[in-house]
């Protein structure tokens, strides 16, 4: 039997609406203000669709072989050094382009509109960069793990803690990691974005042997820590302070698949934000 002191209890912030995401509830949540923003409906059903068939359709679509059981189309910086991200990063470009084809792309469009408002504030927002190239606006994700989660409880930020020197995106892990996701398909049943009241400290991720991954947290770990449901619709937002350890249920119904568009972002210094995935 390890000992270890109960995990601590932290207050989270929610925010759940209709309508459109706004820059000011974009920065709150960089600047750790609200843990988790929830809007429904917040980009077309049309596009939606689009985006999920071309997701489906996709010749760049692979199966995760890094111990997290999914399919993806674009570049996922876990586990990785910054140049085979980079590397991967360009070689998938186009075909996340492909994803939105000729469409608006609503990952750009916010990303452009907290641009401005930034900028208006004397804050750099940019894709993060090295000598190897750049991140792509995003990555397209659908979680397969089976059983009571998808996606196992996980925190997003030891991997950026422990990116290493050659990411200038380690520089973030000591603020706000925020946790961007769209949703152009959901299962009927299931797939929620489950968020436990628990921000783990390098210490607690050392206790469970996830310190460089941050995932995944065990359920007896998580057993005493109140946690709460997003339920999620096609053509959804969750922002997410990607600190705080989460989940996605499993899923039902044989129906439609669940897929995400996914980005991180976060202060690396006072006047500059960095974008990836
Ligand atoms: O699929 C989701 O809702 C969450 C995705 C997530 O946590 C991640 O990609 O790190
Ligand atoms: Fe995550």
């Amino acid at each position: 039997m390890t000992t270890h002191q109960a995990p601590a209890i932290s207050p989270v912030a929610i925010r759940e609406r209709t309508g459109s995401i706004s820059t000011a509830e974009i920065i709150s949540v960089l600047k750790g203000e609200i843990t988790a923003l929830h809007i429904s409906r917040a980009f077309s059903t049309e596009i939606a669709e689009e985006i999920t068939a071309n997701f489906s359709g996709s010749p760049a679509l692979k199966e995760r072989k890094d111990g997290v059981p999914g399919q993806y189309v674009g570049a996922s910086h876990y586990r990785k050094d910054a140049a085979t991200y980079f590397a991967e990063a360009k070689t998938a470009r186009p075909y996340v382009d492909a994803l939105f084809e000729n469409l608006v792309d609503p990952v750009r469009a916010l990303f452009d509109a907290l641009k401005r408002e930034l900028h208006k504030q004397g804050i750099e927002l940019r894709l993060a960069r090295s000598e190897h190239g750049q991140a792509n606006i995003c990555r397209a994700l659908s979680w397969s793990g089976s059983g009571t989660f998808s996606l196992d409880p996980h925190d997003d930020v030891a991997q950026v803690l422990c990116a290493g020197i050659d990411y200038e995106l380690s520089a973030v892990a000591h603020n706000t990691v925020a946790a961007l996701n769209f949703y152009p398909s959901m299962p009927e049943e299931g797939g929620n974005l489950r968020l436990w009241n628990h921000k783990p400290t390098v210490i607690d991720r050392k206790s469970q042997g996830v310190e460089t991954t941050g995932y995944p947290y065990s359920a007896a770990y998580l057993e005493a820590i109140p946690c709460r449901d997003f339920q999620l619709k096609a053509g959804d937002i969750a922002l997410i302070d990607g600190g705080f350890v989460h989940g996605v249920t499993g899923q039902s119904g044989n129906g439609k698949r669940r897929v995400l568009l996914n980005s991180f972002f976060g202060f690396a210094r006072p006047d500059l934000v960095l974008w990836w995935t």
